[in-house]
């Protein structure tokens, strides 16, 4: 089946959607921020999964295309929600491609200005692959949003292939820790001596950590105990669409 031709055609036809799933406060209990996930709706294959199409769209010279996508839908959104007297940041993700193109940071006050948002609605999330691919231009990049108030994550952290020696000379804000690391968090005291380990050493850095994938009430525990900052997860919520999302926001408080 050739999924890459439906591809093309699925921005023009309307086919991807935005959903957003919250990060919640360890502590507070409340929602600080949501991610944007972007999910493809096809006519007749029902919901693809971005870790399909994503990289057959970075093949096909189509994520430039999403990625706008993408930043246009999140800024409309935050607009929107603002506009009803919600201010939420959202975190968009970014693929190594669109740190490539070089151009990605102007992209992006660009369409906050026209959105008239100010920057610390919004936050990016990158996987360690793009210090890996394109150091140059993603190190550049980041300063630059970094330095207009644009929150920068590294996603999945741990379980890259790039080395760890982008941390000392980048400045940061988030790192969230990858599902795998948590899934077995009360079984394997190994995965608790590296989660315990990426907590101290973030916070030594002045970093918030977020864990992911979080779907049961024993890894809350012990992640409290370890002073981890924010979850993210089934057990606290789906990736939603924007309206069920701002119900389920406006029912935490
Ligand atoms: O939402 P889900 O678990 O299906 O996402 C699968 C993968 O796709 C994750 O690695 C996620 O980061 C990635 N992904 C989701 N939305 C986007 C997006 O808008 N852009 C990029 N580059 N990746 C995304
Ligand atoms: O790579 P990234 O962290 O952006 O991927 C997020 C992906 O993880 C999304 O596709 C989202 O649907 C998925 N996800 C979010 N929470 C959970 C969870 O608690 N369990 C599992 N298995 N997947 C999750
Ligand atoms: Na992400
Ligand atoms: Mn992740």
């Amino acid at each position: 089946y050739q999924m890459g031709s439906d591809l093309q055609a699925a921005l023009d036809n309307g086919e991807f959607q935005l959903y957003f799933q919250p990060k919640v406060g360890l502590h507070t209990g409340r929602p600080t921020s949501c991610e944007a996930l972007l999910r493809w709706l096809h006519p007749q294959l029902g919901f693809i999964s971005p870790a399909e199409f994503i990289p057959l769209a970075e093949d096909l010279g189509l994520i430039n295309r999403i990625g706008r996508f993408v930043l246009e839908e999140a800024c409309q959104q935050i607009a929107r929600w603002r506009e009803q007297g919600e201010e939420i940041n959202v975190a968009i993700n970014l693929s190594a491609r669109q740190f490539q193109q070089g151009d990605i940071a102007e992209q992006i006050l660009e369409c906050l200005k026209q959105h008239n948002l100010p920057a610390h609605l919004l936050s990016v999330e990158l996987t360690e692959s793009c210090f890996l691919y394109c150091p140059e231009e993603t190190k550049e990049a980041l300063n630059t949003l970094r330095s207009q108030g644009i929150q920068v994550a590294i996603d999945d952290f741990g379980t890259g292939y790039s080395s760890l020696s982008y941390i000392r000379t980048i400045a940061l804000d988030i790192l969230k820790i990858d599902r795998s690391f948590l899934v077995n968090l009360e079984a394997s005291e190994v995965d608790r001596a590296i989660v315990t380990s990426i907590i101290e050493m973030s916070h030594v850095l002045g970093l918030q950590v977020v864990a992911e994938g979080i779907e049961h009430q024993s890894q809350v525990t012990i992640l409290k105990q370890m002073k981890c900052d924010q979850l993210q997860g089934f057990l606290l919520a789906r990736p939603m669409p924007a309206d069920a999302f701002i119900n389920w926001y406006k029912h935490q408080n």
